[in-house]
């Protein structure tokens, strides 16, 4: 279960965000109302929420999931391999000691955005993407086999983010679609099979026995309430014309 959230207000500059949807510029102030619907959502599944101030120097600062990895026994300083967004970790790292007595990091030059990595218990799967390369995915896997939990890493090739075509619903429930379905690696789990006009929800976040769903995608939320589980849809369209997804919205522990 997850006691507490993290989340940072979109800033003014996320009309500047890095953006490969084609889905048009982002509406501010239509983000900050989504923005306050999710915090809303996250403390209906119980979660203590603390928000963090609008960084105009970061477009993208509000995807707060890719800067951090918080795991029961540590945190750990990613370290983004989109330039623009490498930085956003200096703000970051009090923010983690104000939570964690052990914060760990990834060093130069490894790279390595959260939104690539998966939680299935005490293991943690690992995409490599554009942002996350060998290096970074070692460093984690030593930092995690250093706190008594153990990573593995998936190769990546459609998508942005290990987590934009996967999303773990515990119980041994896993969403996912494309090049996803068909890894060995997967193979164990339950594979709920996201339709391809909604692969924008396989990005649904499991929370307490509640699973959040980016609103608009019906099959999907029927898919999941048909495995057993409650929903709640989020509007997080303005979001979602930048990639970013439900899940990178917050950091989760
Ligand atoms: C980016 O391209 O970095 C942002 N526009 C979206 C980040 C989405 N984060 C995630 O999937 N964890």
């Amino acid at each position: 279960m997850f006691q507490k959230a993290i989340v940072r207000t979109p800033c003014k500059a996320i009309i500047k965000g890095i953006s490969e949807a084609d889905l048009g510029i982002p509406v501010y102030a239509n983000a900050l109302i989504q923005h306050t619907e999710y915090i809303n959502a996250l403390k209906i599944c119980g979660l203590d929420v603390t928000v963090l101030e609008a960084d105009e120097n970061f477009p993208d600062s509000t995807f707060v999931e890719d800067a951090a990895l918080m795991t029961p026994n540590c945190a750990i300083l990613t370290r983004p391999g989109a330039p623009s967004r490498r930085n956003e970790t200096t703000a970051m790292l009090p923010i983690l000691h104000d939570f964690y007595d052990k914060v760990e990091k990834i060093t130069a030059p490894g790279t390595l955005e959260a939104g690539d990595i998966m939680m299935v218990g005490a293991h943690y799967y690992i995409g490599l993407s554009e942002r996350t390369n060998h290096e970074g995915a070692r460093q984690m896997i030593n930092i995690l086999e250093k706190h008594k939990m153990t990573g593995s890493v998936i190769n990546l090739s459609e998508f942005l983010h290990l987590k934009t075509g996967l999303g773990y619903l515990e119980n041994n429930n896993l969403l996912a679609l494309g090049e996803f379905l068909t890894k060995k690696e997967f193979a164990k789990y339950n594979l709920l099979k996201v339709p391809i006009e909604e692969s924008y929800a396989a990005n649904s976040v499991w929370i307490n026995d509640t699973v959040l769903t980016p609103a608009g995608f019906p099959k999907t939320k029927k898919l999941i309430e048909t495995a057993g589980y409650k929903t709640i849809a989020v509007d997080v369209s303005e979001f979602q014309k930048l990639d970013g997804g439900l899940s990178c919205l917050s950091l989760r522990f």
